[in-house]
């Protein structure tokens, strides 16, 4: 039998918490011969909460799951996990300044780096989700030097997984049949869904997602549109942001980087960027990556057309400005 692997959840008592640990728990992130023991954090006032999400897991009786850890105290918290989700932030409330949003998620991001670089396993991968997703897991970087930048990313197959399913409905076919798909850039709405290279799974083979859809208008209008802007749809219609869906793609992201994306498939992540495709090294950003025996590859050469580079420049100057107000907030 394998020996348990030690996942960590930030922001565990939240909404997406609530819907992520029982699929870790049942295997869908690592999969369903791997036993894992959860950690759990969040904050003093969510702590009774936080319990009642433990004493949920114990009811469920997971047979993979071989233990809770459920704190406030971010030490134990980080104690030997090889899998962090940090999924804890400080949520923009009405009438706050971006800046003092930044400000707030720029120390937990900073202090929480701090205990995983002390208190993690040699090795640990690192995915955050918390908004301003990409600009945490940079921070989450600077103030965890020890941390390899190839183990800190950050969720953008939500969005990936988002446009794969908005090429379905509008061609009829089984979203298992559409793969890559990118996103590019943020994980906000200057973020770019790029379908120039995805392809669907026909018995005449695979073609190209442009040639079947057939509608250029649809896809430079309201296909990106549609994808950039679902979060904030979701909120209209739930009253209550994403949670099942981000869950299930964080699942996805760490699973695919843990144990291989298949052959020809590409996932969107967002890494630190090397400068490929032209874009500022020293970001993170979300690129077209493929993952083998635990570690991520950005893939090269795709032909980036004259309106794709204008929005894969613009995400990455919102991203150079997110860098330089997180900065400014150390100061
Ligand atoms: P909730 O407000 O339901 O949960 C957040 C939890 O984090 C709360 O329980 C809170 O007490 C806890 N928390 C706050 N500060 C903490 C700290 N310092 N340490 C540990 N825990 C802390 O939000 P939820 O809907 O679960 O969303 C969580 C985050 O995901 C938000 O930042 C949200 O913006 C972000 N999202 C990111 C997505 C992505 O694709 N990257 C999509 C979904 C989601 O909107």
């Amino acid at each position: 039998a394998k020996e348990p692997v030690r996942v960590l959840v930030t922001g565990a008592a939240g909404q997406i918490g609530y819907a992520l640990v029982p699929m870790i728990a049942r295997g869908v992130m690592l999969g369903p011969d791997q036993p894992v023991i959860l950690h759990m954090l969040d904050i003093p006032p969510a702590a009774e909460a936080l319990n009642g999400v433990k004493m949920e897991l114990v009811d469920a009786a997971f047979p993979l799951l071989k233990g809770v850890v459920a704190t406030t105290d971010v030490v134990e918290a980080c104690t030997g996990v090889s899998i962090a989700v940090m999924v804890g932030g400080f949520p923009r409330k009405e009438g706050m300044e971006r800046k003092d949003v930044m400000s707030k998620n720029v120390a937990i991001y900073k202090s929480q780096a701090s205990a995983l670089e002390s208190y993690a396993a040699a090795n640990c991968k690192v995915l955050v989700v918390a908004n301003p997703a990409n600009t945490n897991a940079l921070i989450l970087k600077e103030f965890a030097p020890s941390i390899s930048e190839k183990n800190i990313t950050c969720l953008t197959r939500l969005d990936h997984n988002r446009a794969l399913g908005q090429v379905s409905e509008r061609l009829n076919v089984p979203v298992s049949d559409v793969k890559n798909v990118i996103i590019w850039g943020n994980h906000s709405s200057t973020q770019y869904p790029d379908v120039n290279h995805a392809t669907v799974k026909t018995p005449a083979g695979e073609k190209p997602v442009r040639e079947l859809v057939a509608n250029d208008e649809w896809l430079h209008g309201e296909f990106i549109t549609t994808v950039q802007q679902r979060g904030a749809a979701i909120i209209k219609a739930r009253k209550l942001s994403s949670a099942l869906s981000a869950a299930s793609s964080a699942c996805d992201h760490i699973r695919d980087w843990v144990l291989g994306t298949p052959e020809g498939t590409w996932v969107s992540m967002g890494v630190y960027s090397d400068g490929s495709y032209n874009v500022p090294a020293g970001l993170i950003y979300s690129f077209p990556v493929t993952c083998c025996n635990g570690v991520w590859t950005i893939v090269q050469g795709l032909p980036i057309d004259h309106l794709s580079r204008k929005k894969l420049d613009l995400t990455a100057e919102e991203l150079t400005e997110e860098k330089a107000l997180a900065y400014s907030c150390l100061s």
